[in-house]
């Protein structure tokens, strides 16, 4: 009837498909190209016109995606800067065309925070804390003494690999057993994991207790790297890392990984609504947390059939 047309219409001009010009990171782990999936399903679902970049873990790619999306006047701006700082400049120019931008995954350090509408993410300091706390109950049931760690950071300056290792120092601070002997970055990617892992092992083989890598993908690199040492991962060298990817299961189910603390890539159905709601002008929460949990081995195959990532 007419009340229905007159309803669909207004839908109709309500629904002028949204135009988001998303940077991403780019493709250097399971969790990355998950998170990438998460975006491009979401949009597809809503209806938004998804512009698209891969920056390859380049800064410099990101702001010249940022510059063309302001040129191209998308309706938003939505982006997961790779490092925390730098991004004042391009972020002022966003200001100006007078297009929202959104944060997803990492942070950004700004001056004014009005050059953001929001950040949806996760809380890395509270996944550094949780990777800490499996380490400091399993510390229990060790034999007394120092207990070695060997550290893979994620990308320098990136807001996970900075918050990641503060909020693991923080908490194993309680045990002063526990001593972060080698700290040093393996990019998160797994090639890079396995040969800061070789060179760690080099120096300080036997002398090594526990890996923290801050995701798994580093872990899995450091793992060949254990067992090309002679050494039995989850066993001689206890292994803990974030993001809880498939890979981290399946590590876990080998008895090579000892425990993953979650890290959701999935935001994209969070990222359209909340850029559909800043294009309607709607105020939106300043942070967006998403809820995860930690995973260890003696769950994971329980576990496993439920995993999205
Ligand atoms: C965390 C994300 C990190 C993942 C890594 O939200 O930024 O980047 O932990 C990814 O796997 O490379």
């Amino acid at each position: 009837g007419f009340a229905a047309a007159a309803g669909h219409t207004s839908l109709a001009l309500a629904d002028k498909p949204l135009t988001i010009g998303f940077s991403q990171v780019g493709a250097e782990s399971e969790w990355r190209t998950a998170n990438t999936v998460s975006i491009k399903d979401a949009a597809k679902q809503a209806g938004v016109n998804l512009k698209f970049a891969d920056a390859q873990q380049k800064q410099e790619n990101q702001v010249k995606a940022i510059r063309s999306f302001i040129a191209q006047k998308v309706d938003v701006i939505a982006f997961s800067p790779v490092v925390e700082s730098g991004w004042d400049t391009v972020l002022r120019e966003a200001k100006a065309a007078k297009i929202p931008v959104i944060l997803t995954d990492r942070a950004v350090n700004v001056s004014d925070k009005s050059l953001y509408v929001t950040f949806i993410g996760s809380d890395f300091v509270e996944e550094g804390r949780r990777a800490a706390r499996w380490l400091l109950e399993r510390a229990k049931t060790l034999p007394a003494g120092d207990i070695n760690i060997v550290e893979l950071q994620g990308t320098v300056g990136s807001a996970p690999a900075i918050d990641r290792k503060s909020g693991f120092e923080q908490e194993i601070k309680a045990n002063p057993n526990l001593k972060i002997i080698r700290s040093q970055t393996g990019d998160f990617t797994r090639a890079k994991g396995k040969e800061v892992m070789e060179a760690f092992l080099k120096a300080d083989g036997k002398k090594i207790n526990v890996l923290y890598a801050h995701n798994d993908d580093m872990a899995i690199g450091a793992i060949q790297a254990i067992e090309e040492a002679g050494l039995k991962p989850g066993k001689d060298i206890l292994v803990i890392s974030i993001d809880g990817v498939k890979g981290a299961f399946e590590a876990m189910m080998a008895g090579k990984l000892n425990v993953t603390v979650e890290c959701s890539p999935l935001l994209g159905p969070q990222l359209m609504s909340i850029a559909r709601d800043v294009k309607a002008g709607k105020p939106v929460p300043k942070r967006i947390t998403t809820e995860e949990g930690v995973f260890p081995a003696e769950v994971a195959a329980k576990e496993f059939p439920n995993r999205k990532y």
